[in-house]
């Protein structure tokens, strides 16, 4: 079981993605994903000049050691860089416990607690008709839960709305430096009620909706869209505002019921702890290959449970087949599960070079029974698709004031 060797690869099938592989001695091999949108090399760097070379020998069933290891091993803690590498590695290690036990890993982390994974899809468009429309398709395909983001009158972008983008590994795949998007929270509101009263008129009560602000709104402004949104029973208001300050949560919570859901961006327990422990949230959205990996989930979505605060794994396109996969053992197993988010299964190129049968239907995903996590990587399709630098946009006010993108 002794790591004998590390490779780190990244492409680019539309969109970067970075995939750790651990190889033992006797050939066994575990797949981990260690993408970060926008930094990418960053991340590359740190598992080959700084990860790879002390695992190099160790035994790859002492997974918990070796998360301990590169958390407290690094005196820096925490961070995205650091703790992606960290997710990485780890995925790669239950992936290959999984294997060796013959066991597929949510039957490692307790059996399964649902016989499949709900998921929530994506419906966006240039106005409220064009989001509603595929909003209904993708009710007609099964899905009980849909996130609805439309574009707002008067600026230029809008944030998870594609534009004139096919896909959204079109809109984040190849941008070689910052785009800038603008924003106006009047505007914002000037719209927003509208696209939840035409969704809750021509979908009804039993469609579960959910919305990302994306962290662009103060905490009282958050206060006040809950307030105004109440009535359409989101199931979430996700991202409401920034919460590096936990705290702002506080105001939040003192003003609306609305359910609230953040996490996407916090890379340990220690981002999270005091908006859990102080029920300021009702569901946690954390992935696995930000937070620390499965190890690492698996403590927050515990330490949720105590607090009836539900998992709600991210699950953008920015996460690679493999987080998708162990995302989908996770929520298989998680018994404070909430719910899924799911922007479809890759596009041609991803399917070429990562390979699993995740089944999507009706809006429930059912989790391989293969062992370990149950994806295959072809690093020689991956090497047909290169890394091409790509950031993520930067937002400003119409005066100019850099803002949360
Ligand atoms: C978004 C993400 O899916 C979501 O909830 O917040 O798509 C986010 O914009 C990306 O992960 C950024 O890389
Ligand atoms: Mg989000």
């Amino acid at each position: 079981m002794k790591i004998k060797e590390i490779r780190v690869f990244i492409c680019n099938p539309g969109r970067n993605f970075i995939t750790v592989k651990v190889i033992l001695d006797s050939g066994i091999y575990g797949l981990g994903d260690a993408t970060v949108n926008g930094r990418e090399m960053a991340v590359v760097t740190y598992l080959e000049e700084h990860v790879v070379p002390c695992l190099i020998g160790r035994n790859a069933h002492d997974i918990e050691d070796i998360w301990q290891y590169l958390y407290k091993g690094v005196y820096w803690r925490k961070g995205p860089i650091n703790m992606a590498a960290i997710s990485a590695i780890d995925m790669a290690l239950w992936d290959i416990k999984g294997k060796v036990a013959g066991l597929p890993v949510y039957q490692l982390l307790g059996g399964q607690s649902r016989s499949g994974v709900s998921l929530y899809a994506h419906a966006h468009g240039e106005n409220i008709g064009d989001t509603l429309d595929m909003a209904d398709k993708h009710i007609r395909q099964g899905f009980k839960a849909i996130r609805l983001q439309s574009a707002v009158p008067g600026l230029k972008v809008t944030y998870g709305v594609l534009g004139d983008r096919k896909d959204y590994y079109k809109l984040q795949g190849n941008r070689p430096l910052p785009p800038e998007d603008d924003w106006s929270t009047q505007k914002y509101f000037n719209m927003i009620e509208e696209l939840f009263f035409q969704a809750r008129e021509r979908f009804g009560n039993d469609v579960h909706l959910m919305h990302d602000v994306h962290s662009r709104l103060t905490p009282i402004e958050s206060a006040r869209l809950g307030q105004l949104l109440e009535k359409y029973n989101l199931f979430f208001l996700e991202d409401a505002s920034i919460a590096e300050n936990q705290d702002s949560y506080k105001v939040i919570r003192q003003h609306t019921t609305i359910p609230l859901a953040i996490g996407e961006t916090y890379n340990t327990i220690w981002d999270c702890k005091d908006l859990i422990q102080n029920q300021l949230i009702d569901y946690i959205r954390v992935a696995a290959s930000h937070a620390g990996g499965i190890t690492a989930f698996r403590r927050i979505a515990d330490f949720a449970d105590v607090y009836n605060v539900k998992t709600a794994p991210h699950g953008a396109p920015d996460l690679s087949p493999i987080c998708f996969a162990a995302h989908i053992h996770l929520d298989t197993w998680t018994p404070n599960f909430g719910i899924q988010e799911f922007v479809g299964l890759g596009n041609k190129q991803s399917k070429e070079i990562f390979q699993h049968d995740i089944q999507v239907k009706d809006g429930i995903a059912h989790v391989s029974d293969a062992p370990g996590l149950g994806v295959e990587f072809d690093e020689s399709a991956a090497r047909e698709y290169p890394y091409k630098r790509s950031y993520l946009p930067v937002c400003r006010l119409e005066d100019g004031t850099l803002w949360n993108w």
